[in-house]
């Protein structure tokens, strides 16, 4: 099999699309539901099994796999340079707990699918090429999301990563070297050359536009908060309503609040409350005790600001009304990133060299390349899910589609290397 030189032209070619489809319904069966979704959240025995997977299959494409002290994961391809930093594609593999097929795994398979065709066609490339699978990015199970690649990128320190807990207390250090894979390499402590992520867009955009690749300039700015609110349990019976303490009434009224402002900052604000415990949530006793949980998110970082703003000023005023004690804590500040001109350029004339309809998109959805766009020239690649749905067991994408995304990531990487 002839070999390419390093300096050879890109080329016309492509991923085998089909190997592509098997690897993410063969993954799907990791934490798969009844519904056709997956239940993979970070750090879980499902994880576990899936990492385990993705060792295997880097492996058999001649990649050595390293873990840093995050547990995420690099398979590594050499170059003929190998004193060059690598570039480097990537997504996560952990989901939501009632995630779909294509969330994350997309770009780490479709990152894999790039590699086995220049394992195949014994395509040399002057730098190293690596696939990362980065812990924890959905920030379902561990808050706050992207929490392995802010590490990397040294937006969070690795102790404060590791000492976080998930709502059962259960720290996640411990929850690593439980399922076996805390690395021994510093998390962060390698340069990149420059990163690329594919992803289903989880909007509706591409759909409707009937493109089929987003060419992802930038994302948007998103801030999590952790609310609190405590009144007094009380019998459901025979406490007088003028004598109650009932937080959930007011975390109610507060969640509400949460949607109106949003509304109010529009057009593009979103605000949602999808995390609530009641406490002690027993059908005949005033609740008193509720925790919920805030996402802001807007492509203008003032807006995100005044949300904020908003949203405080009626907390105290709701809490206060109601006699109860409120603590508001901001867990996650995510300004809206840029992604770099020249990979958002490699992004647009690789869609455009294979003749794929392309527009230019700015992602709502958080993703590993908002932190690594801090250490590395990086741009994303989306392609259309169905309906545009998201976060969903339901959610799909086309075969067509996801060969597409990774049709420009293969080539997008190539002309980098060649750059
Ligand atoms: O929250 C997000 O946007 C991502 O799915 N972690
Ligand atoms: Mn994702
Ligand atoms: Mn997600
Ligand atoms: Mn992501």
């Amino acid at each position: 099999m002839s070999t390419q030189s390093a300096s050879g032209a890109v080329g016309n070619v492509t991923v085998n699309g089909v190997k592509l489809w098997e690897d993410i319904l063969e993954t799907a069966r990791f934490g798969g539901t009844p519904k056709g979704g997956i239940r993979r959240l970070a750090l879980t025995e499902e994880d576990r099994q899936v990492r385990d997977w993705f060792v295997r299959a880097c492996e058999a494409l001649g990649c050595t796999v390293s873990h840093d002290s995050m547990g995420n994961q690099f398979a590594r391809r050499p170059g003929t340079e190998e004193t060059l930093p690598p570039i480097t594609m990537g997504s996560h593999l952990d989901t939501q707990p009632t995630g779909g097929k294509f969330d994350g795994i997309v770009g780490v398979l479709g990152g894999l699918a790039v590699l086995r065709t220049l394992h195949e066609t014994g395509r040399e490339t002057r730098h190293p090429i690596e696939l990362i699978n980065w812990t924890n990015e959905e920030g379902s199970r561990f808050a706050p999301a992207m929490l392995s690649s802010g590490v990397f990128a040294g937006v969070f320190t690795e102790q404060e990563a590791l000492d976080t807990k998930d709502r059962e207390g259960v720290r996640f250090g411990d929850a690593l070297e439980g399922i076996g894979y805390r690395g021994v390499e510093v998390c962060g402590a390698h340069p990149v050359a420059a990163y690329f992520e594919l992803h289903i867009e989880q909007g509706p955009i591409l759909e409707v536009e009937h493109k089929t690749i987003g060419i992802v300039t930038g994302v948007q700015g998103m801030r999590w908060y952790e609310v609190t609110l405590t009144g007094r349990d009380s019998h459901a019976g025979s406490t007088p309503m003028r004598m109650r303490a009932d937080a959930l009434v007011t975390a109610a009224r507060l969640i509400d609040a949460v949607q109106t402002i949003a509304l109010e900052h529009g057009p593009d604000a979103v605000g949602t409350v999808g995390l609530i415990e009641n406490r002690p949530n027993s059908r005949n006793v005033v609740p008193g005790d509720v925790f919920f949980a805030v996402d802001f998110r807007d492509p203008d970082d003032s807006i995100v600001q005044k949300m904020e703003e908003a949203f405080y000023a009626q907390a105290s005023e709701l809490a206060e009304a109601a006699g109860l004690t409120l603590e508001i804590a901001r867990v996650w500040d995510t300004p809206a990133v840029q992604f770099d001109p020249e990979c958002i350029a490699s992004v647009a004339r690789a869609a455009d060299a294979l003749g794929y309809p392309a527009r230019r998109i700015v992602s709502g959805a958080g993703h590993d390349a908002t932190y690594m766009a801090q250490v590395a020239p990086t741009a994303m690649i989306f392609v259309p899910c169905a309906g545009g749905l998201s976060h969903n067991e339901e959610e799909s994408a086309e075969p067509d589609d996801v060969t597409a995304g990774a049709n420009v990531l293969l080539r997008a990487v190539l002309e980098t290397d060649m750059r």
